[in-house]
């Protein structure tokens, strides 16, 4: 059985306490891999290795680091396909969506960021008469970046990605729950030339591996996509040791469809916004709004629809849906159906397990689910439930929407949809919401501020807001 190492100081090494974990094919549900079960010795030496990188990395022209990254880039691209089987595998997505979506992502994400960062420029202030200030924006030193398992290399490269470029030295723990793709990558990173010590990952546990970045004195800034408790967990240790912190938590995301939009096109984007990739991504729209006179007219075509979406082993090119990535996330998205039952909701199609025939009858498989006739101040509506189920209710009014729609604990995404701009306009202006798209869904500008507000998260990942938080800044004023 394959065994992941841990990647260290530019060598593949057993974890110190020779101990590993399972690592479980979801669409099987059978062990096929494992993780080294890491602790914080395994981390302490990590930390060695970047802080004795870092003088070589930070000092290396930009356009060296650059040339590094876009190698990474450009190898990963060269095994996009068995990248993509890898990721899959691990975590149970359609092999489609990892071949269409996931790879070409993390081969952007070391692109953009390996580009970005010959165009990233530090201010000037010019005071009349006085003289003037000059900003340094420089590397912070070993940074820490812990990523879920959702979106496993995409998410991963996309902390990696800007943290390296700004000269930064890396501690960086994929999810234990799908790191094969990330354990793929350090391959990759030797291959490409990037000097031994620049990025370190440490496999195994949260409140191990996690842990033990999050506290330690070395590391100065931590990175983090997850869940929101966690995230609360992360800044209560790194707050009082004055660490920077990017949070980027859970979503419980609003999807407000008005009776003028382009119906065929809200349609088929709610579709996807609800249940792409088992519905387990932070944007996805889980609380979808509909004007009542489009109420029942959507419901039907959206029902009609869902009930049609195959659930298929991921390497059905068929599959529309594939595994739920472990049997615990599909037992908590079980029990969130429960719950909507007690709390008076009607299901609509789905609410139960998929059982498939062959070798995939132990996998982990759901039907995509839609629930109505919820208050929306329920918990089944106020909590990140993460899978493919999703809630529809009418409105009358805008304001109503938009009550509904900011009730929860949430800010990460929104979508509207109508055809009157102002509306539009009106609508996301006073949305609690980091992120809005009107008629559309997961459109990426690499380059936009990515992020929420509320409990979905801390700071703006993306462009050069993420450059920002992975520098420091220095003025430095001249007397003229
Ligand atoms: O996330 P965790 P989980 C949400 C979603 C999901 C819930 C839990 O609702 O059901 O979170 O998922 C590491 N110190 N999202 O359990 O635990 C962990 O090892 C430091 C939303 O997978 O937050 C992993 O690498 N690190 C989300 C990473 O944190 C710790 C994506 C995320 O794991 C740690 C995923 C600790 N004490 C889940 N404990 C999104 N917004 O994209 C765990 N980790």
């Amino acid at each position: 059985m394959k065994k992941i190492q841990n990647y260290i100081n530019g060598e593949f090494v057993a974890p110190i306490s020779n101990k590993y974990i399972d690592n479980i094919d979801p669409s099987r549900g059978k062990v096929y891999s494992l993780i080294p079960d890491s602790d914080k010795e395994d981390v302490d030496a990590a930390v060695a290795a970047a802080a004795a990188a870092f003088p070589v990395w930070s000092n290396m022209s930009k356009d060296k680091r650059s040339d590094i990254m876009l190698r990474v880039s450009q190898l990963i691209e060269e095994r996009l396909d068995i990248f993509a089987a890898a990721e899959s595998l691990d975590n149970g997505k359609p092999l489609s969506l990892a071949t269409a979506v996931d790879i070409p992502r993390a081969v952007s994400n070391f692109k953009f960021f390996a580009t970005a960062i010959l165009h990233y420029a530090s201010e000037s202030h010019y005071m009349e008469s006085e003289g003037i200030n000059y900003t340094t924006r420089k590397p912070i030193g070993v940074v820490g970046c812990i990523s879920p398992w959702n979106l496993p290399l995409y998410l991963f490269t996309w902390k990696i990605a800007p943290a390296l470029a700004a000269g930064n030295c890396v501690i960086a723990k994929p999810s234990e729950v799908t790191p094969m793709t990330a354990f793929m990558l350090s391959e990759i990173c030797a291959e490409a030339g990037m000097p031994a010590g620049v990025l370190n990952l440490v496999h195994g546990l949260g409140h191990k591996v996690g842990d033990a970045i999050t506290r330690h004195p070395e590391i100065k800034a931590i990175s983090f996509t997850g869940g929101t408790q966690t995230g609360a967990m992360i800044a209560a240790i790194a707050a009082p040791m004055f660490k920077k912190l990017s949070l980027e938590l859970g979503g419980k995301n609003p999807n407000i469809i008005f009776a003028d939009c382009d119906f065929e096109d809200a349609l088929s984007t709610t579709m996807r916004s609800s249940f792409a990739n088992q519905g387990q991504i932070c944007l996805c729209g889980s609380r979808i709004y509909i004007e009542r006179s489009i109420y029942e007219k959507f419901k039907a075509s959206f029902v009609e629809k869902t009930k049609n979406s195959l659930v298929s082993f991921p390497s059905d090119p068929k599959a529309k849906l594939g595994a739920i990535v472990s049997k615990s996330h599909m037992e908590k998205v079980l029990s969130y159906i429960e719950l909507a039952k007690q709390e008076g909701g009607t299901i609509l199609t789905g609410g139960e397990q998929v059982k498939l025939a062959g070798e995939y009858s132990e996998g982990y498989y759901l039907r995509p689910t839609i629930i109505e006739g919820l208050a929306y101040n329920c918990r089944t509506n106020q909590e990140e439930i993460f899978g493919p189920v999703v809630t529809i209710a009418p409105f009358d009014t805008e304001e109503e929407a938009l009550m509904m729609a900011n009730s929860t604990q949430y800010g990460l995404a929104a979508t509207v949809w109508t055809s009157n701009l102002k509306k539009a306009h009106r609508i996301a202006d006073n949305l609690e919401s980091g992120i809005v798209w009107i008629n559309s869904w997961l459109v990426r500008d690499l380059r936009t501020p990515f992020g929420g507000v509320k409990s979905s998260g801390v700071g703006r990942e993306g462009g050069f807001e993420a450059l920002r938080f992975f520098t420091e800044a220095k003025n430095i004023f001249v007397k003229s």
